[in-house]
């Protein structure tokens, strides 16, 4: 028996499965971007990045080849602030609340660290939005997320992923295990009026690894007092193990 076809009908058919999968291709080779975000670089930055002598971090932060300098005179993460590059200076900075984008903007403590910590070139966004204390049980942050870099002044940028931190009061850039990549210090408080600082490592694949057994039997240290706001056994900014100093120009020395 004879089959009936349609060649032309079935041509067009093939030829809009083909576009189809060149389309997804496309997709695939540039990867799903988020709405907002700077886009995907095909290299690492144009310009270099270096820390001033009083610890502000200048680099590309939203990639469009002007340099941006990120500060945090708290140390916490609350002050943070970044202010984007112009054709003549910096914009006006932006704070960690904005860099939040929408949900948990309001909340108690909302905080911020900035660092390349996948070790792609691009400095990446941590933000924390945590609410009041409910008393003896610690509570989960409303927003727990490493955003990486290049990033917008909305806080969009390649892709994010969601931490595993607690009831978190405070976050810095440390160097723990000496490795290339940075490390977050995080303060928290565990419940029944103890405070302690964690930290997370720097990873290649996630930007920053979950807690594990182990980084928590080598580097969590439980705060000498409750209730402290200021946290003393919190790391200082551990950026300058990581970036180079910059020269008088302002630029990489
Ligand atoms: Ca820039
Ligand atoms: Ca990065």
């Amino acid at each position: 028996m004879r089959r009936v076809s349609h060649p032309r009908g079935r041509a067009t058919l093939l030829g809009q499965a083909a576009a189809l999968v060149a389309a997804a291709a496309l997709l695939g080779a540039c990867g799903e971007s988020v709405v907002g975000a700077p886009e995907r670089p095909t290299g690492r930055p144009s310009v270099p990045s270096c820390l001033t002598p009083s610890g502000e971090l200048l680099a590309d932060i939203d990639g469009d080849g002007l340099t941006d300098r990120v500060r945090d005179p708290s140390h916490t993460g609350a002050q943070l602030t970044v202010a984007f590059g112009k054709k003549a200076g910096y914009g006006k900075p932006v704070g960690v609340r904005k860099l939040i984008d929408g949900s948990g903007a309001d909340e108690k403590d909302v905080l911020a660290a900035v660092a390349d910590f996948d070790g792609d070139g691009w400095s990446d966004l941590v933000v924390v939005a945590t609410g009041q204390n409910q008393g003896d049980d610690a509570i989960e942050p409303t927003v727990a997320e490493l955003v990486s870099g290049p990033f917008s002044a909305s806080g969009r940028g390649q892709h994010t992923r969601h931490l595993d931190l607690g009831e978190t009061r405070g976050i810095a850039v440390a160097d723990y295990d000496h490795d290339p990549h940075p490390d977050l210090a995080v303060f928290a408080y565990s419940g029944d009026g103890v405070y302690q600082t964690e930290a997370r490592l720097g990873d290649r694949d996630t930007g920053l690894a979950d807690a594990s057994a182990d980084t928590s039997a080598r580097y969590t240290v439980v705060a000498d007092q409750t209730d402290d706001d200021t946290p003393s056994n919190m790391p200082r900014s551990g950026l300058s193990t990581f970036y180079p100093k910059c020269g008088k120009s302002g630029s990489q020395g």
